[in-house]
């Protein structure tokens, strides 16, 4: 996992660490440096930043180092990469739900959008499972109307997890799903209302619309977008696609146990600035962790 961004930032250490650089060469050990980010699907503006962030502390390490430089350059790492991470406790959505529902007294409603296959509808059980431990009760409002045996394999999730699922046929308007949800949802008191939508890969004007006129019939407290981390430049695309079409409020990335280039996360936070909440580590329920910063810049650094 991360194997990619680790060699980018270990390459720059070794080199750095060992003989004092010119300006020049530090210069290039920095292109070299960037060039290795954007292998690791970070994109070329957030590699940029990144480089221009350590350049002058990095030179600065250089300057006054006496034999603790591994240390130090470990330590400006650290502070550059959280500098551009940005995390969200999931604590703090618990937290805004059990306030909507004891003071209006009407289920939270988060709308997941994201591309195909990226694993909205499996991140979706596996927010609920963890929601349903927290003792709320989500609901999930099957509004994928379009992808063959999309509802099928929304309905057995929710089963898996006990939650009670809302659907209609097939070609209905994912709208009303979501309308029809979050009215049962409001007359039984449950708490959460998940929408699970149509992945979609391209920016068809017709699918923006539907999502738009998803986001506003239903009027969400929180849009998450769900992003596959394997996939670099396209996600990084289509986060920003996303945000500006439909506007997002937290990130969920998937699959980062088989991501051995890591550098998603990095572009997602600097070229969207929204936060990422949780990700995704495989396809059981359990396989959800909240996102903290911390934890990636410490296995990045490892
Ligand atoms: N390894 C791994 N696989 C995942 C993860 N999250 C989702 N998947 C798998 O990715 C595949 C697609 O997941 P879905 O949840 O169906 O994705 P989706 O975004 O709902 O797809 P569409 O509805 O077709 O747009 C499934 O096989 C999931 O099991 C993860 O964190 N790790
Ligand atoms: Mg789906």
């Amino acid at each position: 996992m991360l194997e990619g961004l680790k060699r980018a930032f270990q390459t720059l250490s070794e080199k750095v660490s060992k003989t004092r650089l010119s300006e020049k060469e530090l210069g290039e050990a920095l292109e070299e440096f960037k060039l290795q980010l954007v292998s690791s699907d970070v994109s070329l503006e957030t590699a940029e930043h990144v480089a221009e962030l350590i350049r002058p502390r990095l030179a600065e390490v250089q300057i006054s180092r006496f034999g603790d430089g591994e240390e130090k350059i470990a330590a400006l790492y650290r502070q550059v990469l959280s500098e551009i991470l940005l995390d969200e406790s999931p604590e703090k959505l618990l937290e805004e739900i059990r306030l909507k529902n004891s003071t209006r007294g009407d289920p939270y409603i988060i709308l997941f959008v994201g591309p195909n296959g990226g694993g909205k509808t499996t991140t979706i059980a596996k927010i609920a499972f963890w929601l349903k431990k927290n003792g709320l009760t989500p609901v999930l409002a099957c509004a994928d109307t379009f992808r063959a045996a999309a509802i099928e394999q929304a309905k057995n999730l929710a089963e898996q997890v006990g939650i009670r699922a809302v659907s209609q046929r097939y070609g209905a308007d994912p709208a009303a799903v979501a309308v029809d949800t979050i009215t049962s949802a409001r007359a039984g008191h449950e708490s959460v209302v998940l929408i699970d939508t149509a992945g979609r890969s391209e920016a068809k004007k017709n699918l923006l619309e539907e999502m738009r006129k998803m986001k506003r019939v239903s009027s969400p407290d929180a849009t998450i977008l769900v992003l596959d981390s394997l996939t670099g430049s396209t996600g990084r695309e289509q986060a920003r696609r996303f945000h500006q079409d439909v506007g997002i409020d937290y990130v969920v990335l998937t699959k980062l146990d088989s991501d051995s280039r890591g550098g998603l996360a990095l572009t997602v936070c600097y070229e969207i600035k929204r936060p990422i909440m949780f990700i995704g580590v495989g396809q059981g329920l359990g396989d959800l962790i909240p996102f903290r910063k911390e934890y990636l810049i410490e296995r990045i650094l490892a």
